[in-house]
């Protein structure tokens, strides 16, 4: 394994499918129930508030009833025992991440759990529904809408991304068909800046051709497996939790 130090991950909806929260462009996915431009699309919202709360507000009650699997868990453990830097980017706007255990993650499409005011801007946490248009809990107006990225807006905190890409020596993807940008294109990005591309995915992706190197199967099995082959592999002192030893010691 190369001298390995700072690693970016970015998961998409893949990472999520074995706790049973639908992924946007497998059969049956969510996108198959509703065309993106009704749901999720800042110009949807004026044309139909109510459709597209509805549909918010479904999928926020549903992760809630969702536990993370075995590849959230393998991402938390090796947050937690890698001493470099490592930045989780994730699509996602559930909460798995966290739950695991994950504290180094950076949400670029925003969070279901969260409702964006858009008379003040403050952003509060939210697990129940904005169909019933609630004030907000910081300036009492009407006017919540779901924390998420709706295509044709601005993916947040996109300098940190770029950031931890140019020092970045690892780019793994994980779960995602590599059909939205900018975070599709993260892999061409890391490549022109010389960072090896990993792609841990079920099927091959619109983004394969880009990756060092594809490895093909389910999140829950793939993951845990390049986690522990990291850990065991990496020179220390990379590895949390594990002082150095004194020297003249093993
Ligand atoms: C923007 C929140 C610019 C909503 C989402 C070129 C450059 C820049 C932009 C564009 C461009 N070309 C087009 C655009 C515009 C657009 C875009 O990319 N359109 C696409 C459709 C062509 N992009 C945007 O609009 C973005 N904004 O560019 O702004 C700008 C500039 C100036 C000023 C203002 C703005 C914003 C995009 C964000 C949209 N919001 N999510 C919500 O969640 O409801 S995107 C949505 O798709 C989710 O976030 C999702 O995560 C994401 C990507 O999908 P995936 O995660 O990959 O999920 P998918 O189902 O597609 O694939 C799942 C994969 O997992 C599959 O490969 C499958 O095989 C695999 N899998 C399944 N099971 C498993 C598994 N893998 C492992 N294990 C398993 N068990």
């Amino acid at each position: 394994m190369m001298d390995l130090r700072n690693i970016v991950i970015l998961t998409g909806a893949g990472v999520s499918a074995e706790s049973g929260i639908d992924t946007f462009r497998s059969a049956g996915g969510l996108w198959e129930q509703h065309r993106v431009e009704d749901v999720a699309t800042p110009e949807a919202f004026v044309r139909d508030p109510e459709l597209v709360l509805r549909f918010y507000d479904m999928r926020r009650a549903a992760i809630q009833t969702k536990v993370p699997n075995p590849a959230h868990e393998a991402l938390a453990r090796l947050d937690h025992a890698w001493e470099g830097d490592l930045l989780i980017v994730t699509q996602n706007v559930d909460d798995l991440h966290e739950r695991a255990g994950a504290q180094r993650v950076l949400h670029m499409h925003g969070e279901h759990l969260n409702a964006w005011c858009t008379a003040c801007d403050v952003r509060s946490r939210w697990t129940t529904t904005l169909i019933d248009c609630p004030p907000c809990p910081a300036c009492g107006a009407t006017a919540l809408r779901p924390d998420v990225v709706w295509f044709g807006e601005m993916p947040y905190r996109m300098d940190e991304i770029f950031a931890a890409l140019r020092s970045a020596d690892l780019f793994v993807s994980i779960g995602t068909s590599g059909a939205v940008y900018p975070a599709a294109g993260f892999v061409r990005n890391a490549r022109d800046m010389g960072v090896h591309t990993l792609e841990l995915n079920l099927e091959r992706s619109q983004g394969s051709a880009w990756f060092d190197e594809t490895r093909l199967g389910p999140a829950s099995e793939l993951v845990p497996a390049w986690v522990e082959e990291v850990l065991e592999s990496c020179p220390l002192p990379w590895k949390r939790h594990r002082p150095t030893p004194p020297p003249g010691h093993p």
